[in-house]
């Protein structure tokens, strides 16, 4: 009896744990914008601790043991590898279509986390992996952030090797390719150029809420990190928005394409019963749009034309904007294509007049956004 008592009690606890705690939002009321991220920033950090980077069956290793299992696609209790799990529906019921799989724990006890050695293809072994590489922020004696289950993640020892300190992106060529689709090679996202790693799209979500996670929760450190001045860090040395115009756009469009997931949910509440601090933007992804603004989409019929170009379509470089607020109280201008990317940004617009310079666009429909107004307009 004491023991189904006990039993009992430990089930409880897990589905008191299994949920945003009562009052944890307490005080993001109207907030938006900075103000929101600024808050949000203090009530993750409020109760986040430290639980190490671990070493045998502590730390992260012990965080993985209820953070990171497949109970979604294989549903077979596996690690929840996002680098090569195969999320297509397994054509034979019950036997895997990943490339390979790995059972939590140490090889003492069975497992495949890896030890001291290690082999120069996929499928040896899981280790711990910085989402948002580690040399962005200090390397792995920078704490909290080394440790933090948010967004460090177990994947396939080789292809995080791989990727070493790689930005996430969108590949044009790609020079490698692993088993399950992730990619290697040169950024087709304006703004970035040089390799990037690009997860597969059932992932790419889950990538950009916890780097959204990331930049809210070490706001007050986001200037430091920038100063480090490691090559290709995606910071923009900024509180807000925390990273440059390239990334963070491109974030936006990975969390609006691939939405909130039970498999995200559920890890959301294991870390926050493991480390006791919350991925907000898990529990409330409208407040993505509510601090950074709208994803930009192709067909989005909602545009304000709040913005006027002339001349529209545009005949050479400079154009005419007006609008129906004055403009200089704008920083910035941006201009994207139709598929949602950031093609130029200008700073200070609007300054010394209403002119705008274009780049060398080519033909095709294009989008001006600056603050909260937008218009799209036609380089033919
Ligand atoms: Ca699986
Ligand atoms: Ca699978
Ligand atoms: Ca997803």
């Amino acid at each position: 009896m004491k023991k189904y008592l006990s039993s009992l009690f430990i089930g409880i606890m897990g589905v008191a744990v299994a949920q945003i705690p009562t009052g944890y939002y307490d005080g993001t009321g109207n907030l938006t914008g900075s103000a929101l991220k600024t808050k949000l920033s203090s009530i993750i950090t409020n109760g986040h601790r430290d639980m190490g980077y671990g070493t045998g069956s502590t730390g992260l290793w012990k965080a993985y043991q209820t953070t990171d299992r497949d109970t979604y696609y294989e549903k077979d209790n596996t690690i929840l590898d996002m680098y090569s799990e195969n999320p297509a529906a397994n054509p034979v019921p019950g036997v895997s279509n990943d490339p390979y799989e790995y059972k939590y724990g140490q090889a003492s006890a069975g497992g495949n986390q890896c030890g001291s050695t290690n082999q120069n293809n996929e499928g040896y072994c899981y280790n711990r992996e910085h989402s948002l590489p580690k040399s962005f922020f200090g390397g792995q004696s920078a704490v909290p952030m080394a440790n933090d289950a948010n967004f460090v993640i177990p994947t396939d020892y080789f292809v995080n090797s791989k990727r070493g300190n790689l930005n996430y992106g969108e590949v044009g060529t790609a020079s490698q390719t692993f088993l399950n689709g992730t990619k290697i090679g040169t950024s087709k996202v304006d703004g970035f150029f040089g390799t990037v790693f690009e997860p597969i799209n059932e992932f790419k979500g889950d990538m950009a809420r916890m780097h959204l996670y990331f930049i809210t929760r070490y706001e007050n450190q986001l200037n430091d990190f920038y100063n480090l001045n490691v090559t290709g860090n995606p910071f923009d040395g900024a509180k807000f928005p925390g990273f440059q115009s390239w990334y963070i756009n491109m974030l936006l469009r990975w969390s609006a394409q691939d939405p909130v997931s039970q498999k995200e949910i559920d890890r959301n509440n294991a870390v926050y019963a493991y480390q006791g601090n919350r991925n907000p933007f898990i529990d409330h992804p409208e407040w993505i749009t509510s601090i950074w603004g709208p994803a930009l989409s192709v067909d989005d019929a909602s545009f304000s034309k709040n913005l006027q170009i002339a001349p529209n379509p545009v005949r050479g470089s400079v154009i005419t904007v007006t609008g129906n607020k004055d403009l200089k109280q704008f920083s910035k201008a941006f201009i994207y294509n139709l598929v949602g990317q950031n093609v130029q940004t200008i700073e200070k617009p609007f300054q010394n007049g209403n002119t705008i310079t274009l780049k060398n666009l080519p033909k095709g429909v294009y989008i001006l956004k600056t603050g909260e107004l937008n218009t799209k307009f036609i380089v033919d």
